[in-house]
């Protein structure tokens, strides 16, 4: 194998930091993208937890957690404003509410029927207080995480306030979250993004960069 492979998801939001992340970095990578319902046999004999994204490198190593492939893609020296801002404490605390406690209230707002949940309202309550409100509040301070250029912590944390944002765009909209709404909408109309969002064949692997896009 010559190229790093990436399986992948596309609606996933871990998939999407990790390819974000290696657009960035500009690194040359295969994708397979693939069904959560049909996981490549070839992908859970390499990461049996069955999990995206995962990244097969070409000296045989795995990686199967989202923010190691982005370490992988943005601890260089090229990239270094992306990766070193990340390692700041506020902002690896801004991941772990990210990947907690926001992600918990996201998934039962999002997929009540999913979890056999009664309070999707409360749910939708407790992302905002406990983690939107206060991600506004950061950034009136500065347009990114990382300050005003964004570092990969911006990347990390986009995927996840865009899909609480798609659940009820007119409600959303209607929130006094004036930064966060104004970095949102940077994430969603940056080339990064729509590059990202393109979509791969399914199910085969392609060369990602080489698509054209
Ligand atoms: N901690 C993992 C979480 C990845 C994850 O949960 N991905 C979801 C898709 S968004 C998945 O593959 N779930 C397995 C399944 O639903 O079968 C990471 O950061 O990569």
């Amino acid at each position: 194998m010559q190229k790093p492979l990436l399986y992948t998801y596309r609606r996933c939001p871990y998939a999407m930091r990790a390819r974000m992340a290696l657009l960035v970095a500009d690194i040359d990578f295969d994708a397979h993208e693939g069904s959560l319902r049909d996981k490549p046999p070839e992908m859970l004999a390499r990461s049996p937890k069955g999990s995206v994204p995962v990244m097969l490198l070409p000296d045989g190593s795995v990686l199967e957690q989202s923010w190691d492939i982005m370490r992988w893609a943005l601890n260089q020296a090229a990239t270094k404003n992306w990766w070193e801002p990340a390692q700041s404490l506020e902002n690896l605390n801004w991941l772990a509410k990210n990947d907690g406690v926001f992600k918990h209230h996201l998934d039962r707002y999002k997929y009540p029927d999913r979890y056999n949940e009664t309070d999707r309202d409360g749910h939708r309550e407790n992302a905002l207080t406990a983690f939107l409100k206060p991600l506004n509040s950061r950034l009136k301070q500065s347009s990114f995480l990382g300050g005003s250029e964004p570092c990969a912590t911006d990347l990390a944390l986009f995927p996840f306030v865009r899909q609480f944002a798609a659940v009820e765009p007119d409600w959303f909209e209607m929130l006094q979250l004036p930064a966060l709404r104004a970095w949102l909408a940077n994430w969603l109309s940056s080339p990064l993004f729509v590059r990202r969002m393109l979509k791969l064949p399914g199910q085969t692997t392609v060369a990602f960069p080489s698509l054209g896009y």
